[in-house]
């Protein structure tokens, strides 16, 4: 009993100006300092650590910090977990990176305990999956929903970062995480009069929870993304009419989604330690590298082959991975996408829609595509296709679509119009590191972006970037570049307590350096060449440049490590000052 009431004011003032009290107020006393050492002014913050956003990203980074023993909140604008498979419901939205490969490999227990049903997923098991790991790990704790921050500023004298949201809430925390997912910003293009439009209006990346219904109805769906593709067969069968608006046509080859047998994921769980080797030091996430041969190399009815067999295996790097140069090499690069054009000419019925939907970039200079019927929806008598190269949209009226050539009745209008990627996200918040300066303006509204390892950022100590611009990210099976990252910042983070180091900060040449060298890396691809949303160029008035790291996740995993290994090289780090008691 006495143990328990010592520490109570009451004790304190009943025995006030004994021998006891005295003990217990100095004992305090030493232990508020012992805790104020952590912080420069004597003020704590309210988290050793503030994660933004309960996807796959934040998710992990929760569960990792608060295994080390941090104190950890997570702020997600959604009401529930889930990121990207919480917000992109549309119909037939599905993953493109093989279901095996897409869960998290870090613990073999939820490995075990988990089935997926397909090759390629559907969103609600995605979404089923990350409740499913939420709720093992009783993770939604530590998170609050329904909160949207606004501004996260540093604050140079406590070395903290104070972070503000749209419903009034205040808190401090050390470091400050952005998980924030690189396609969470939806690009909805303000064309003229879309107010006045009397319909129905949905994006792809903000899709209703209910079922929206299209039976009866014409529609319009502007954008042939991978959003776009995946949604217009699925739209054509429901609808009365379907009006696809197409700004670039794409390339896009078969998924053949099929259902897995139980037994084989048994299998590859087992096998998981050896694949997630090989995963990690792969080029973009999956157990599979090119062939080691140019395609100028072989004869054309050998290449013909090759094409051929991946068409048919299906798979988004499959047709990529016949050559090593098909990214590297304009007139490699050219066999493969004339490959793909021949398809679209053969499985699409009217010449002049085939034409239409032929794409003249390079292959997979863009994020390649795999599908489910697309090109075939082009033979269905309810589907017309625009082409808003030839005849561009001039505005929405309130009964549709007009163009340079047509109006296009619609009730209901889809955008398919994709995201304002990687840096959109970290944009649309206030975030102001040292002397106030935004992260938008460090990086000139985006001509100028500047990271080391697309992780950290100079002027911005203690805040770290879950797959930020010059990282891997979107070029990779992004679950890998995500438990890549999150092992990587917190490890980083049980150095810096282990070492008493109470700041970290990129420092500028690093920074200039690895600019360098994503720059240098760029040049050795075909992806600088096009106007993707990589480059930044799918968004009106966006500076063009780099967004992703183009070296592989394996070589760039190695960069990382060796930093780490050489004391997190290329960061300023400050110790914390020794308090005397
Ligand atoms: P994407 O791949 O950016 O596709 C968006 C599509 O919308 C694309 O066809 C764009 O044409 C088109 N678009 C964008 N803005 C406009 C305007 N203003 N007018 C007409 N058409 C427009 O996004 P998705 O959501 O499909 O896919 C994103 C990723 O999610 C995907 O790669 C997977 O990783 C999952 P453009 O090609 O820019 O000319």
């Amino acid at each position: 009993m006495e143990g328990e009431e010592k520490y109570t004011i009451g004790y304190l003032i009943k025995n006030i100006g004994t021998k006891k009290s005295h003990q217990i107020i100095k004992k305090g006393v030493i232990e508020m300092t012992h805790n104020a050492k952590q912080a420069h002014n004597g003020k704590l913050p309210n988290y050793d650590a503030i994660v933004i956003g309960a996807g796959f990203s934040g998710l992990y980074m929760l569960h990792r910090l608060r295994e080390a023993g941090c104190s950890v909140q997570v702020y997600e604008a959604g009401s529930d977990v889930g990121g990207t498979w919480y917000w992109n419901r549309y119909p037939g939205a599905r993953c493109d990176i093989e279901s095996m490969y897409y869960n998290y490999t870090f613990s073999e227990e939820l490995l075990g305990e988990w089935n997926w049903s397909s090759r390629y997923a559907a969103q609600p098991e995605i979404l089923n999956y990350i409740h499913f790991v939420a709720d093992k790990f009783d993770l939604r704790r530590n998170i609050q929903f329904n909160t949207r921050v606004t501004t996260a500023s540093y604050d140079e004298k406590s070395n903290h970062w104070s972070i503000h949201t749209n419903n009034g809430l205040n808190v401090t925390a050390k470091y400050l995480i952005t998980a924030l997912g690189c396609l969470s910003a939806a690009n909805k293009p303000n064309f003229d009069g879309i107010v006045r439009f009397k319909g129905e209006i949905y994006h792809t990346g903000d899709w209703p929870h209910e079922k929206v219904n299209f039976k009866g109805k014409r529609v319009g769906v502007i954008g042939t993304g991978s959003s776009g593709v995946q949604a217009i067969p699925v739209i054509a069968k429901e609808a009365d009419q379907l009006t696809v608006f197409q700004r670039t046509p794409q390339y896009s080859t078969p998924a053949h989604n099929h259902s897995i047998d139980e037994k084989v994921i048994k299998e590859t769980w087992t096998n998981y330690h050896e694949l997630r080797k090989f995963m990690q030091a792969s080029i973009h996430g999956i157990p599979d590298i090119p062939r080691d041969k140019s395609a100028l190399e072989d004869e054309i009815g050998e290449r013909q082959l090759n094409y051929e067999k991946a068409w048919n295996n299906g798979g988004l790097f499959t047709l990529m991975y016949c050559y090593n140069d098909i990214v590297a090499n304009e007139a490699a690069n050219e066999t493969a996408s004339e490959f793909i054009r021949s398809k679209i000419k053969e499985i699409v019925d009217n010449p002049d829609i085939a034409e239409k939907l032929m794409p003249s970039y390079h292959y997979a200079t863009k994020r390649p595509i795999i599908d489910t019927d697309y090109f075939e929806t082009y033979n269905r008598n309810n589907v017309s296709l625009v082409d808003l190269k030839t005849t561009p949209i001039k505005e929405v009226t309130p009964i549709g679509v007009r163009t340079t050539e047509a109006e296009h009745e619609l009730d209901v209008i889809v955008f398919a119009t994709g995201f304002d990627a990687i840096t959109g996200p970290l944009f649309n918040m206030d975030i102001r590191g040292k002397d106030g300066v935004t992260l938008k303006d460090k990086w000139a509204g985006g001509a100028d972006i500047k990271t080391y390892l697309g992780i950290a950022a100079s002027g911005f100590p203690n805040l770290f970037m879950i797959t930020g611009p010059e990282s891997p990210s979107v070029l990779s099976n992004m679950i890998v570049s995500i438990e890549q990252h999150v092992e990587w910042i917190a490890d980083c983070i049980d150095y810096l307590g282990k070492n008493k180091i109470e700041k970290i900060e990129a420092k500028v040449e690093a920074e200039a350096s690895w600019k360098k060298h994503c720059m240098e890396v760029a040049q050795y691809t075909l992806l600088p060449k096009a106007d993707s949303w990589y480059m930044g160029a799918n968004i009106e008035g966006k500076p063009r440049g780099s967004l992703v790291y183009m070296g592989g996740v394996g070589q760039y995993r190695q960069i990382c490590e060796d930093v780490a290994i050489k004391g997190y090289e290329g960061f300023s780090m400050e110790h914390i000052p020794e308090v005397s008691n």
